[in-house]
Parts: structure tokens; sequence; C-alpha cells
């Protein structure tokens, strides 16, 4: 079957109606930029499907601007934690209490010349959650978004959360048992140590009652992230152009959005690391760096940011040189990468696009060529796995994954 009918049949056969699994199984409810990516493969073949799924997402959100980062549509026992753990019922459908990366304004602006009316009605909402953002995320104004759990980065168990999540006391967190190490192969999973801690801090939430200050004052889990700074600037630049674009947004207010992308453009110059020569993401809580590079360091160009062009080209080129397949998630030449490991090494096709997307936004035409080929080559081997070896191709976690299909339509449909 060519690959276009196989890519399409996946996103068909994990639509459950309004919204799209991550993938049968293992994420059994609706995930934010797994939606956000859905709605771009959707887009591909079914537009109305790609605007109900980006709709369904931000009908989830909190009263305070959130859009949590898992929507509980239905009960689901298989998947741990649920919302019983979670307790947080602040939106109108029960949710996790954190959010994700915030790329749907910037897959809206791609839908938005096929239905005006439709992204319209959407301005507002977006503006809501970015403001929330700064407010919640960045209480000190410094322009970096910080993150108050891994999995709100979106980048579960990358080597930059080791050390601030060592300071999470996991002393009360009693039993528990995993589900998702009965799906997957455990030693490609965040491991046991990770996961009390990713509970310890869930347990933090429902204590602080999921009140964005008290959690920012009190957690010691507080990490500007180098790819939700990146993500947010960019989401802020393409939410500017469709309000600049609509006659209709007069609720929302366009210089208030000018501001806070000033405020984004000078506070990711505060993530250069010089002994790196990389946007790095830095602990709040006590001012160390991450200790390298990681994949989020290269969506500085996704995010419309040039100052240090020619360094980041060198540091990308060092990560390729040392890979087969571009980009490794993680530092190749650094000890604690692993080619097989979640977010210790291996290829994510949703990090390819925005980092290639970028590129190709500065002109770096050769790079976006590469980067796309190499995340199609590895789909059209491997299949539609949730993540790849950047060293021998082998397919690792899920199978049949909504955004890796998502993401071969889009490079499909963008030579
Ligand atoms: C926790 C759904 C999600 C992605 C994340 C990825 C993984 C969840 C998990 O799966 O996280 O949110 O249980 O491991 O890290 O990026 O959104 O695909």
């Amino acid at each position: 079957m060519p690959v276009v009918e196989q890519a399409t049949q996946v996103l068909r056969a994990n639509d459950r109606g309004g919204y799209t699994v991550p993938t049968d199984g293992l994420y059994p409810f609706q995930w934010n930029w797994d939606s956000a990516f859905a709605a771009l493969g959707f887009a591909a073949f079914d537009t109305n499907r790609a605007w109900q799924e980006v709709e369904t997402l931000l009908e989830a959100q909190w009263p305070n601007g959130m859009v949590p980062h898992i929507v509980f549509h239905q009960d689901d026992p298989t998947y741990f934690p649920g919302p019983l753990v979670w307790q947080a019922n602040q939106g109108p459908k029960p949710s996790s209490g954190i959010t994700q990366p915030p790329v749907a304004a910037t897959i809206i602006r791609q839908l938005a010349s096929t239905d005006a009316r439709r992204s319209d009605g959407l301005l507002p909402k977006l503006d809501a959650w970015h403001r929330w953002f700064h407010s919640a995320r960045d209480p000190d104004g410094l322009g970096v978004m910080a993150i108050t759990h891994p999995w709100e980065s979106g980048r579960d168990n990358l080597p930059d959360w080791d050390q601030p999540t060592a300071a999470v006391d996991t002393s009360m967190i009693g039993d528990y048992t995993r589900r998702d190490t009965s799906l997957i192969d455990p030693s490609t999973r965040p491991n046991k140590e990770q996961y009390d801690r990713y509970l310890a801090l869930v347990q933090l939430g429902v204590e602080l009652e999921w009140d964005p200050a008290a959690i920012a004052r009190d957690s010691p889990f507080f990490v500007a992230d180098v790819g939700m700074t990146a993500v947010l600037l960019r989401a802020e630049r393409d939410l500017l152009v469709m309000v600049q674009e609509s006659p209709r947004a007069t609720d929302v207010d366009a210089a208030v959005i000018a501001q806070r992308i000033a405020n984004l453009e000078h506070g990711f110059e505060r993530l250069w690391n010089p002994a790196v020569a990389a946007y790095c993401s830095l602990d709040l809580r006590t001012g160390r760096w991450a200790s390298t590079a990681s994949s989020g360091s290269f969506l500085a160009w996704y995010a419309g940011v040039k100052t240090h062009h020619q360094e980041l080209l060198a540091e990308l080129s060092r990560y390729v040189d040392a890979a087969t397949f571009a980009v490794p998630s993680f530092d190749p030449e650094h000890p604690l990468f692993n080619h097989v490991l979640y977010w210790r090494g291996p290829v994510w096709a949703v990090m390819n696009w925005m980092i290639a997307v970028g590129l190709r936004d500065a002109d770096e035409t050769d790079w976006y060529q590469r980067i796309r080929s190499d995340t199609m080559t590895l789909i059209e081997t491997s299949g539609f796995a949730e993540y790849f070896s950047p060293i021998d191709a082998q397919p690792c976690g899920g199978t049949t994954f909504t955004w890796t299909a998502a993401i071969w339509l889009a490079f499909n449909a963008d030579p």
C-alpha cells in the first residue's frame, strides 16, 4: 500500500470522534501537542477533521487559560496516572493539571486560509492560553518559560531534568502500578526513579490545588525549558499574524502580543550558554545549566531567533555527524546518550518537523531537505513508530503512532 494511504489509515484508526489518540493502547486519551500535530496531518486530506481536532483540544481549556496536557474524554484504567490521581478538576473536562508545548497556534495558522471564521473563533482562546504561560510559568517576567513537571516539556526523561528532579522528595508516594512498562519494553521507558519523581510532582500539584502561583513559589522543580520557550515564541508570532490579518479579531490586542514577543525574544538570549555554545535549559531554582544542548536547542530557528546562527549550525552538524539519522534528541557524544531510551537520544518526527521548518524559514534549505529526507526514510524503513534510533533506524516505543503519520503527511505535502 502506498505510504500516503498507510499514514492516512493510521490517523483514521486513531480517530476517536473529534479527537485522536496518540496510539491505540499505550495512550488512550487526547494529548495536547499530539493533537496539534494530528491536525497538521489531517490537513493533508480532511480539513474539517483537522479543525475539529484543535477545536476539541481548546474546548478543554481551563478558566485560567491553561490548556491541559491530557484530556481524559472517557474512563480508561489502562493508563496510569489517570484522572483520579491528577485530581485536576478545574476545566470543563477531566484532565491533567499541567500543559504541554503550545504548537496549536502555529498549526492553526497553517489551517487559517481554509476557514477564516473558524480560526477567528479560536484566537481569543489561543491568546488566553499564551497569556497564562507568561503569568503562570514566568511570574518574574524573565521572558523564559518554566516547566513544572518533566511531562510539561513533552520531552519526559531528557537528561536536562535529571539534576533538577533530584531535589524532589519521593518518600510519600506509596505503591503504584505502572501500565506503560507492561505494554512497551521497559528498558526503553523512563526508569522507576524518574517515575517516582513524576508522581511526587503530581502529588505536589494536587496538594497545591494546581494553583500556578503556589507551584511557581513552592515546587522544587521549576526549570526554564529552551524547547517550551521556543515553541511559545513561535506560537506568539503566528498568533500575532492571525490577529493582524483578521478584521474580526477585535477582542484580542495585537499590541499586547507584540509586547509578549519582545519579552520572549529578550528572554531567549538568557538561555544562551556560552560554555556549550548553544541555547540550553536553565534550572531556575539553582541557576544551573543543563550540561549540553538537546534537540530543543535547535528550535531556536523555529522561534525565529537567528542571533547565534552559525554557532548553532556548528552544533547541529556535530549532532548529525555523530549519528546516522538527524536529529538525535540528545547529544550523541555525551555519556548519557542512549539511542533507544526514550528522550535520551532517539529521533522524534515532531521535533524534526519543527527544526526543519525553522531552518527553512532561516533560508537553510539544504538543512530542511536533509532533515525532511531522514525523517521520511526512517518512517518508510521502520514504520509509524513512536520514535526511532538515530544510529540504526530501529523503531521504538508504540506503533501506528498518530504524530509520526502526521509528520510524514506534512513533509510529503511540503517538498
Ligand atoms: C506523558 C503522548 C505523549 C507525548 C509526550 C511523550 C509521552 C507521556 C508518557 O507521550 O508522554 O505525557 O506517558 O510517557 O513524552 O511528548 O505527548 O504521545
